[in-house]
């Protein structure tokens, strides 16, 4: 399924000096049409392995049709989208990518932005982390679509990174402008934003650094724009003794800040590692050759 191989020394030095790296290729053409096919069955409720996702923000009937449609955590719940989102060569790069030893999966996205809905607002996905040490992450956006300028697809702003930490966008879904809380942080910064729109084919990308800012703007292109998205940690990381994540400290044990791999697997260490039930018959993912 993965076209990757290891990150290149050059790819390594886009990241670290822009934030973010784009990679035309990151799965097969094929790849992207058979997970794009999970998507109107995972919105309609239908769960392969009967589990419900983490978090499921909109439903056909209850939700307006022009916002973006998102659930996190659907690997727990549709064994393809799992073979994506936890492989390891995601894993190996966001380790490379940020230096770590390895990689664990913090949280998976769905989104799903048809024509004519509305953005999502610019954010450091690191501003939603105080609930994990190190508080940081490296994310794989992968593209089930074609994306366009016009068509909504992400946007990040160049050297954003280095920019230090802002609060959490005050509205993710649907805000009158998507770039204000951004534009507001580069004049805090010094800079004058520069923005890049992802243009690439369906199963092409970005990695991108978990302060690095991004957002979408409205789909006005004719077809959906579909993406998955891998939200990686530390394969060390830990919960923050104090600090709650109000829907993924549940998981959490009391009197311990360990992270437990059944929630949280490892997907790819510089050792070797990686957790056992991903690839075995019990496991949410299917073994598939790359
Ligand atoms: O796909 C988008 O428009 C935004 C995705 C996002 O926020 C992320 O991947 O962290």
């Amino acid at each position: 399924m993965f076209l990757l191989d290891d990150p290149r020394p050059d790819q390594i030095a886009a990241f670290r000096r822009d934030g973010f790296v784009i990679v035309e290729r990151i799965i097969a053409p094929a790849a992207a049409a058979r997970l794009a096919a999970r998507f109107a069955p995972l919105f309609r409720g239908e769960f392969e392995t009967g589990l419900y996702p983490d978090e499921w923000n909109w439903r056909e009937g209850r939700d307006p049709a022009d916002l973006t449609r998102q659930i996190c955590n659907a690997w727990k719940s549709d064994r393809v989208v799992a073979s994506a989102v936890l492989h390891p060569r995601i894993g190996q790069w966001c380790a490379r990518l940020r230096g770590w030893p390895g990689a664990r999966i913090n949280q998976d996205n769905v989104l799903w932005k048809p024509p004519g809905a509305r953005p999502l607002g610019f954010h450091q996905d690191d501003s939603y982390q105080q609930w994990i040490v190190p508080p940081e992450m490296c994310t794989c956006w992968i593209a089930l679509d074609d994306t366009s300028a016009s068509g909504g697809t992400i946007e990040y702003v160049t050297g954003s990174h280095r920019w230090g930490l802002a609060p959490p966008a005050s509205q993710f879904h649907a805000p009158d402008d998507y770039a204000r809380e951004m534009r507001e942080a580069a004049a805090r910064a010094g800079v004058v934003p520069e923005v890049v729109r992802v243009e690439v084919p369906a199963g092409g990308g970005v990695f991108h650094h978990g302060r690095t800012f991004h957002g979408s703007d409205t789909n006005r292109g004719r077809g959906p724009r579909r993406a998955l998205v891998s939200h990686c940690m530390s394969s060390e990381a830990r919960f923050h003794p104090t600090n709650v994540g109000y829907v993924y400290s549940r998981y959490k044990r009391i009197g311990s800040t360990e992270m437990d791999e059944s929630f949280f697997p490892v997907l790819w260490t510089e050792e070797g590692y990686r957790s056992g039930f991903l690839d075995g018959d019990a496991g949410a993912a299917p073994a598939e050759a790359d």
